[in-house]
């Protein structure tokens, strides 16, 4: 990659497709607004805006979004495909067409396995000539790491959660513990429920699949349920930090609940062919979690044989 100056300011174009769910736009809003905020250019060409409408309602200065169809002119300084999308064919052949192309990233999933470290960073050689970079995220120095903007563990310090719960009028009563549940499709739901019951719990659902499960039935007492609307990332940060246990999903919330340094329980992306239990087992293996804990993770992403443990007290 060119030698730069770290702190000259680079012109990025960040390429993102959804797929399903909020993490691609999630991963990829996060990551321009991170390098808008560091004082970037930044372009974010995206094939469905629509969740950003909840997601940043602000937008954020130094970030400009692009519809995937909308016509682009040259490319800047460093191009980034989230999760392998595919820039259009135009804009590829412009990246090599210019006396200096672009380094050109690609940003894959997050995953706690070995092999990420031998895989980040390897060039992808293209026919075109230019090669692809490959930037895989993870727990080790010998990845690419997390996104975490600075000053964000200082902000999480000073944050008063039942303050800000209160002030939404979303607040716990006396004595009851918070959680909050952002979870797939999950057959281990009444089990959870009835565990989260066994002591005073005020239970905050986003909307989804979880939020669609508990509206249908009743809560077993000593639980109350509070459906929540859509919220900024900012705000949904602030959900992590008000709450004592977190049930989180997918990759941008593992991350920030690890940044909100608030015990939890993460649901992988369930794929069908099953090496997600991989992925809990690898993640699992960095942390050095009781046993008991590890068997509600492994409970609540329906590992074969894994019986529900209840929660450890
Ligand atoms: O929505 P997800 O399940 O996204 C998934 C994962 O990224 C998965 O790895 C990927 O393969 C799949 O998408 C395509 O979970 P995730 O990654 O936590 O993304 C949720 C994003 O939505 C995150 O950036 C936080 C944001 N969010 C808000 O900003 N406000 C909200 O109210 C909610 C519910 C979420």
């Amino acid at each position: 990659m060119p030698d730069r100056h770290p702190e000259q300011r680079l012109r990025w174009d960040l390429f993102c497709r959804v797929i399903d769910n909020y993490g691609d736009a999630g991963v990829c809003w996060r990551l321009a607004a991170d390098l808008a905020a560091r004082g970037h250019a930044v372009r974010l060409v995206i094939d469905d805006a629509a969740p950003l409408a909840w997601m940043a309602p602000a937008g954020a200065p130094g970030v400009r979004v692009q519809a995937w169809d909308e016509p682009l002119h040259g490319p800047g300084d460093v191009v980034i495909e989230a999760f392998g999308c595919d820039p259009p064919p135009a804009f590829v052949q412009a990246m090599a067409a210019g006396a200096a192309p672009p380094v050109w990233i690609n940003l894959e999933y997050l995953s706690a396995e070995d092999w990420v470290e031998r895989s980040h960073g390897l060039p992808s050689p293209q026919a075109n000539g230019l090669s692809k970079w490959f930037l895989f995220p993870g727990f080790t120095p010998r990845t690419g790491g997390l996104l975490r903007e600075p000053g964000l563990l200082a902000r999480r310090a000073a944050f008063d959660g039942r303050a800000w719960l209160a002030a939404r009028g979303w607040d716990a009563a006396p004595g009851e513990r918070v959680a909050l549940l952002f979870s797939y499709a999950n057959p281990a739901l009444p089990a959870l429920l009835a565990a989260l019951a066994e002591a005073p719990t005020l239970l905050l659902v986003p909307p989804g699949p979880a939020q669609a499960a508990v509206a249908g039935a009743a809560p077993p007492p000593g639980l109350r349920v509070r459906p929540l609307p859509h919220v900024s990332q900012p705000d949904f940060d602030h959900l992590l930090w008000s709450a004592d246990l977190l049930f989180v999903r997918g990759e941008d919330s593992l991350v920030r609940a690890v940044w909100a340094g608030t015990p939890f329980v993460w649901q992988v992306y369930p794929q069908h062919d099953g090496v997600h239990h991989d992925k809990v087992e690898a993640l699992l293996g960095r942390m050095a979690l009781p046993p008991p804990v590890q068997a509600l993770w492994r409970a609540w992403n329906g590992r074969p044989g894994a019986a529900w443990p209840g929660l450890p007290g």
